[in-house]
């Protein structure tokens, strides 16, 4: 289940245009003389994805009514690139064997050419950032050494069930807001927008990435196996404890004291069925949707000093509706 099928960014009068360029872009930036390893790179663009990060930088462009150019569909698909070498890497740790419907790259052809093709896809992005100026260039590099801290504070607190908050913010920044800031903010100088739209456009990517992450985090816990297309609870059998269970954790209930119990190593079957019906039915969840309205609250607030157009709009509303794909029963 994704989270953002229907996004209002989606749904701007030129995007399907935007993203018919989007797509072209994604399918030059990968073409290689060598057949296999272009096969090999253009494994996920063929199966999908819905480009959220070429799409924000291409509204971004537009807040103050700009021409989406060339140059800014070619920004965006720089951060979509890293995303995509960020998803090849994080496939081969997991282990995992289906992304998007499809075999991932390490199932099908192995992990060596994973990591080999996703090392290719952040070579091809900082190509593409190159070109559009030492400023995008810098800001790219920067994000992916984001995207790896992220990962990391990650790993470090896995199966911990003493997890801060502080790490799990610090992982969300990471791994996945700070590419939806940099994408706006790409979006924002190539556009060759002021520098104070520049900053508020960062500020608003940040603050969706943070809601699209806690979200997605929530319906981890809260979605059915079949809306996820994976067991429900994936994350916290894998050690990785989010927002809803970090906030289940620290409760002064007996059902959090046995929670604290069960969480810390590897789940049977049963203890899975368990620690799920627990934080499912504990105050944990409304608590993290409670701070993911804060950042719909942060993301808006950026968008206050930019015009009224279709643009802003749509970065208004997207991150709400992100939310209301939670249902809290109040
Ligand atoms: C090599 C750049 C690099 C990083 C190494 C592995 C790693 C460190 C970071 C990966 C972190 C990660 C998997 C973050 C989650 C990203 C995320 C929000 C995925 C879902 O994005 P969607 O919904 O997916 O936009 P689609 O399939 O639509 O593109």
């Amino acid at each position: 289940m994704s989270n953002a099928q229907t996004s209002p960014l989606l749904a701007l009068k030129n995007s399907d245009a935007d993203r018919e360029r989007i797509e072209a872009a994604m399918h030059t930036a990968v073409e290689t003389q060598d057949a296999y390893l272009t096969e090999i790179a253009s494994h996920l663009i063929v199966a999908g994805g819905k480009r959220l990060r070429p799409v924000l930088s291409a509204v971004a462009a537009q807040v103050v009514g700009a021409k989406v150019s060339d140059d800014v569909i070619r920004g965006g698909v720089a951060c979509e690139l890293v995303h995509l070498g960020s998803l090849y890497h994080d496939d081969v740790m997991d282990e995992a064997d289906t992304r998007r419907g499809v075999d991932t790259v390490n199932a099908k052809w192995g992990n060596l050419q994973a990591i080999l093709a996703g090392d290719f896809l952040l070579s091809r992005a900082s190509e593409i950032a190159a070109s559009l100026g030492t400023e995008v260039a810098g800001l790219l590099a920067r994000t992916i050494g984001w995207l790896c801290e992220g990962q990391i504070a990650e790993l470090r607190h896995t199966y911990d069930v003493e997890r801060p908050e502080t790490s799990y913010y610090t992982s969300i920044h990471g791994k996945t807001a700070s590419l939806y800031g940099t994408a706006a903010r790409i979006g924002g100088i190539v556009a060759g927008h002021d520098q104070t739209t520049i900053d508020a456009l960062t500020d608003y990517g940040n603050a969706y990435g943070m809601v699209f992450q806690i979200v997605d985090d929530i319906l981890d816990i809260t979605a059915t196996d079949e809306q996820l297309g994976k067991p429900a609870g994936h994350d916290m059998v894998e050690g990785v404890y989010t927002l809803p269970v970090i906030r289940t954790l620290t409760l002064d209930t007996p059902a959090a004291g046995e929670l604290t119990a069960l969480l810390g190593s590897a789940l049977d079957i049963e203890q899975q069925r368990r620690a799920l019906a627990i934080v499912r039915s504990s105050d944990g969840v409304a608590s993290a949707a409670a701070t993911a309205q804060e950042y719909v609250d942060r993301a808006a607030a950026a968008c206050s000093s930019f015009a009224d157009t279709e643009a802003t709009a749509a970065l208004i509303a997207a991150p709400a509706a992100l939310l209301a794909n939670v249902a809290i029963d109040a």
